[in-house]
């Protein structure tokens, strides 16, 4: 019976088939060990040469690394190791012998990997971020459609900025100009909750950024969600339940990964509500303290962020930042003119930023003027002052970087780890 390595514990006793391949290999004499892997999780196969045919055991010393094959074998539990299984083969197929296989079991530099990323993601760490993103995913839909969301996408080819104009990538567009790809989908699903009340869109967003650091990509996938009568602390709250959500459900669905990633998940299960909160003013303030010669109204760097959590557990949102160093739609304080209703959140252990988001503009007069002191063109967002012009409420959304968030939670050191084919300036191709 053809089954999958995860249903090993259903099996245990039975005679079963596997399809996969070949990780690795040892030998010690007449028995051969198989490292099989076949997508659900890393299998030892077992065989010893008395206990096959002539034909199967030449197959077996023939087989090269990653070859695609096919074992036929007894279930048995690990003798020492619990939730482990092993098969004792009877039968051995070699369905396509592969060629030299370009990456050893040893280290390579990053390079030579991403050149040869379509095969390097068959390595185990890589198995294990693949799947570990998938959950995070999984996390954001099931978080989102508790809380009344429902997915709305939103384009790709736009015709105006949203994110600043200085990051578009632009693409000619038959006989209408210039297109951009989209840098966020913001602007469209707060054009959408006037229609649903909530909702969030889940997509690749593209950055023509300079930025060569370990946290940068070109193009990326983010998740934006936008409520109708929320106001900036609903956003908080909506913010922070959900990245409890997710931490809680990797750690529920992917025990394995983890383990395979050697994640500390003791700290990750220290991440629970409330979460640390600084206004920008008290940060800045924090910093200088701490030895960092920020400015006041200067963007945090890496360093920054990591004074600022290193004391704590959980993630740390940065709330009411300087109007000046922010986009155009960010809702005014009426309480400080010279502040706007956002935040930044900010990952413990080293994770940085991982969501962005702020309670809207909704006065359509002031949001004109905002537009006007960026040297943005009004005529490209009319559709969007459409949205103040006819009923007009109060709303916040934010934007989450996949990448940002599985890198964090995985612990991995580069964010070009996490995501399957990356994107960055100097990195095209495969
Ligand atoms: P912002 O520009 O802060 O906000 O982006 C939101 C989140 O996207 C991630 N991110 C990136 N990830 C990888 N590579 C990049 N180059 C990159 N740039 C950003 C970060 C960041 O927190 N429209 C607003 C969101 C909103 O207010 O709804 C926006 O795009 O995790």
């Amino acid at each position: 019976m053809y089954i999958l390595s995860k249903d090993f514990p259903d099996h245990v006793g039975t005679e079963v088939t596997i399809k996969g391949w070949l990780y690795n290999k040892r030998s010690s004499g007449p028995i051969a060990f198989l490292e099989m892997r076949d997508g659900f999780s890393w299998t030892q196969a077992v065989v010893a040469k008395a206990g096959v045919t002539t034909e199967v055991w030449v197959d077996v010393e023939k087989v090269t690394h990653e070859s695609a094959v096919e074992v036929t074998g007894t279930v048995s539990k690990h003798l020492k190791k619990a939730g482990v299984f092993e098969l004792q083969v009877t039968n051995f197929k070699i369905l396509q012998l592969a060629e030299d296989y370009p990456i050893a079991l040893k280290d390579h530099g990053p390079d030579f990997l991403l050149e040869n990323r379509h095969l390097w993601l068959r390595s185990k760490r890589q198995w294990a971020i693949l799947r570990l993103r998938d959950a995070i995913i999984t996390g954001i839909n099931q978080y989102l459609h508790q809380e009344d969301f429902i997915k709305v996408d939103s384009p790709i080819f736009t015709p105006n900025a949203c994110e600043g104009t200085s990051t578009l990538f632009a693409v000619p567009y038959f006989d209408l100009g210039s297109a951009y790809l989209s840098q966020s989908g913001q602007l469209y699903i707060e054009a959408a909750i006037a229609s649903i009340g909530r909702c969030y869109d889940f997509g690749p967003v593209f950055r023509a950024e300079k930025s060569k650091t370990k946290r940068h990509l070109t193009e990326f996938w983010m998740m934006d969600a936008e409520a109708a009568f929320f106001e900036h602390e609903d956003n908080l709250r909506v913010q922070e339940g959900l990245i409890r959500y997710i931490v809680r459900y990797c750690l529920e669905h992917c025990q394995e990964e983890l383990a395979a990633l050697e994640r500390n998940i003791e700290n990750l299960k220290k991440v629970d509500a409330p979460f640390t909160r600084y206004t920008y003013e008290a940060a800045i303030k924090k910093l200088n303290e701490n030895g960092s010669d920020i400015k006041f109204g200067e963007d945090l760097g890496n360093d920054d962020e990591g004074i600022l959590t290193k004391d704590s557990d959980v993630p740390v949102f940065i709330e009411k930042w300087p109007k000046s160093i922010k986009p155009f739609y960010m809702k005014t304080d009426p309480s400080n003119p010279e502040r706007v209703f956002n935040d930044d959140l900010i990952a413990p252990e080293n994770g940085g930023e991982i969501i962005g988001g702020s309670q809207r503009e909704e006065d359509v007069n002031v949001l004109i003027n905002r537009i006007k002191a960026e040297g943005l063109n009004q005529a490209d967002y009319e559709w969007y002052l459409d949205i103040r012009r006819y009923g007009s409420v109060p709303h916040s959304g934010f934007g989450l970087g996949l990448e940002r968030v599985v890198r964090w939670i995985s612990g991995t050191e580069h964010i070009r780890e996490c995501i399957p084919f990356p994107r960055t300036i100097g990195r095209l191709r495969p």
